[in-house]
């Protein structure tokens, strides 16, 4: 049976690559983060009790800031592969606090390959970088475009890539970067711009918000549905020789047109409910991500089906239905994006 270890298991990306690497029958080993209250909401659904002699899913508690505890925990698990998609990874907060996003998306990710490295352990290594280490190279993006990155998080996730790159080519680690343009789903986090619309148009529609206040709506974004990203990060590390893809839909849409597509799906008209707030521009902007994925259909013959539209429409129906569910927690929260 194949081990890995995940950091950021978590997440939205995380929760999904557990899920598709325990139906591929992997033991998987998630490190979380000690928290006040759980923040294992997303991951609940696949707990298993580990008293049980067939559990195949274990937590660790463990930070990325902590390097020690990376080294005990990747040679006591002694993984064959380790996706670190652990980050601070909200781009405008990255420009609030940008020296603990340098020290977790940026060092955290050199921490974790010493992990393995001092370790001794031969495992295949996945690093989650972004579109945005590109940020103002013009579109269409790909392997070969130049890093213009336009933020603390842009920054430290261009470190990542090029640590990641470089214990390749040191230690020839089986290291490899997957550059992933947004992709989203309705696990998304709250304050990522497209959940933040999707909320607020199941919301308004049940008539519990009126107004959702918002920043730049001309940016472009390729966005695609994070399922199919997940299976693409891991056909990366089933490769025969370890390298770099891009992951994308190849789509072009602006934040307008998933507001439209999102409100009008809710049965609403978006331009009675949107407010400008300068909260959420960022002091310098990605005007545009389109990314050209043709190198990971080449050689992983991935290739995304889902497109933004029907993602917009994916998330309004799972955010109606959540807002159905009665006695969901998580429901009462107004549509804020972050606390400042
Ligand atoms: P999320 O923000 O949903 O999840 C981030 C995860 O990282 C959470 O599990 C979080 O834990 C964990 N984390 C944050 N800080 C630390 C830390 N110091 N130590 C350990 N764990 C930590 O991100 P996504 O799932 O959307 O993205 C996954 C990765 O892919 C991230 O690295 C992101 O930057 C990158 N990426 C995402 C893209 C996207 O469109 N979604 C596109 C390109 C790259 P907790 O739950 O406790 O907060
Ligand atoms: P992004 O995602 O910065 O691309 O990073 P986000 O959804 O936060 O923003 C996308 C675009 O929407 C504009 N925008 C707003 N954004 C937010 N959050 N809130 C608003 O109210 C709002 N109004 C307009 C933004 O200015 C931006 O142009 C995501 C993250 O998942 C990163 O971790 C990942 O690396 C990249 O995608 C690829």
């Amino acid at each position: 049976m194949k081990k890995a270890l995940i950091t950021g298991i978590t997440g939205q990306d995380g929760s999904y690559l557990a899920e598709l690497l325990l139906a591929k029958g992997y033991e998987v080993h998630g490190l979380i983060r000690r928290s006040s209250t759980f923040n294992t909401s997303r991951i609940d659904h696949l707990y298993q009790d580990p008293h049980d002699p067939d559990a195949r899913l274990f937590l660790h508690f463990g930070d990325l800031s902590d390097g020690a505890r990376l080294v005990t925990l990747v040679s006591s698990i002694d993984p064959d592969e380790v996706y670190n998609l652990a980050a601070q990874s909200h781009v405008r907060v990255s420009f609030d606090e940008p020296e603990h996003t340098g020290d977790t998306t940026g060092i955290g990710s050199i921490r974790l390959l010493e992990a393995v490295r001092l370790a001794g352990v031969k495992c295949r290594f996945y690093q989650a970088s972004s579109s945005e280490m590109f940020g103002a190279s013009p579109p269409p993006q790909n392997e070969d475009t130049l890093f213009y990155p336009r933020s603390p998080y842009g920054a430290a996730k261009v470190y990542s890539y090029w640590v990641t790159k470089n214990y390749r080519e040191a230690y020839e680690m089986f290291a490899v970067n997957g550059i992933l343009f947004n992709h989203e789903s309705p696990r998304r986090g709250e304050t990522f711009v497209t959940r933040k619309i999707t909320r607020a148009a199941a919301r308004i529609r049940a008539g519990i918000e009126t107004y959702i206040y918002m920043g730049n709506l001309d940016a472009v974004r390729d966005w695609g549905y994070a399922p199919e990203y997940v299976e693409g990060m891991w056909r990366m590390l089933q490769a025969e020789q370890p390298d770099d893809y891009v992951l994308a839909t190849g789509g072009s849409h602006t934040v307008k047109d998933f507001l439209a597509t999102a409100f009008e799906h809710a049965g609403l008209d978006w331009e009675k409910h949107v407010r400008f707030d300068e909260r959420y521009l960022r002091p310098t902007e990605v005007d545009a991500l389109i990314g050209d994925a043709a190198k990971a259909e080449e050689v992983l013959g991935w290739k995304p089906t889902v497109m933004a539209p029907d993602l917009a429409r994916i998330m309004v129906e799972a955010d109606i239905s959540a807002l159905e569910c009665e006695g969901t927690p998580w429901i009462d929260r107004p549509v804020l994006d972050y606390w400042e």
